[in-house]
């Protein structure tokens, strides 16, 4: 799993997809320990030098013909039938990652939660609309580079100003940390079952 999505190779991370399926394996930690592992090493790759931009989408594109595999049948693996809490989720603008952020999203909404993902490069107003139509309890931005982790905390100030504290922020991404959103007053979550586990904590 590791070596397709290294090699760009997304028929074969399809495949190996499909199978790992079939294989009735957990899904999540070997999702985790595969094609999420392929995908890091491929950043590493290229900040060695090793990789260029055509590597590196190849790469994602890849990760992304596994995980179209792999999603329907997570989901259906982490299902549970009660509604949490309404969440407004995306990729701040100008950052075009959206790997980890659909990966947080299938995840909390397998865990009851009602996800509206509005995709990447999602603007303050759009989210903030979003937020305003449904009546989010959370707005979650992720940002996967240090440039547009700016953009997550001018959400932050944005959610506080239109909805005070009464409509919660989480935040994530690779570069993101605890004490970063701590230190804007939002959440943090390291990964994809984090955020169901964080999520959980903020409603109550
Ligand atoms: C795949 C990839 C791409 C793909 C993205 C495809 C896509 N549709 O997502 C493409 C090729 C498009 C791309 C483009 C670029 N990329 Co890029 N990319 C990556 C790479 C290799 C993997 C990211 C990924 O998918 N990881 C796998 C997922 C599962 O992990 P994750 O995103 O971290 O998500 C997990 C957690 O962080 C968390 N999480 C994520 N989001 C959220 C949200 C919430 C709310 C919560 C709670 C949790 C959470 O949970 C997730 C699941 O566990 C990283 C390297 C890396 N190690 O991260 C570089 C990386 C992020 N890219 C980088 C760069 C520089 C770029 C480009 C600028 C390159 C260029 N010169 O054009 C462009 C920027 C385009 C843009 N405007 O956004 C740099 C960023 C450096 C920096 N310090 O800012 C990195 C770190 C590579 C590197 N080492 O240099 N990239």
């Amino acid at each position: 799993m590791c070596n397709a999505v290294i090699e760009g190779n997304a028929d074969g991370a399809r495949a190996l997809a499909e199978a790992l399926i079939a294989s009735e394996a957990e899904l999540l930690p070997a999702v985790e320990r595969g094609f999420v592992a392929g995908i890091r090493r491929v950043g590493e790759l290229w900040d060695e030098g090793e990789y260029f931009l055509p590597e590196l989408v190849q790469g994602a594109e890849a990760m992304k013909a596994a995980m179209d595999v792999i999603r329907p049948a997570l989901a259906a693996a982490h299902q549970t039938q009660s509604t949490r809490g309404r969440i407004v989720l995306g990729t701040v603008e100008g950052d075009l990652h959206d790997i980890g952020k659909s990966l947080v999203g299938v995840l909390l909404s397998a865990n009851g939660f009602e996800v509206h993902d509005l995709g990447a490069s999602v603007s303050i107003d759009r989210f903030l609309a979003k937020a305003e139509e449904i009546d989010a309890d959370i707005v979650a931005a992720s940002a996967l580079l240090t440039t547009t982790m700016e953009e997550q905390a001018r959400l932050v100030d944005a959610v506080r100003r239109t909805a005070g504290r009464t409509r919660r922020v989480l935040l994530g991404g690779a570069p993101t940390s605890r004490v970063w959103a701590e230190k804007l007053g939002a959440a943090h979550a390291e990964n994809a079952l984090h955020a169901v586990e964080v999520a959980a904590e903020l409603m109550r």
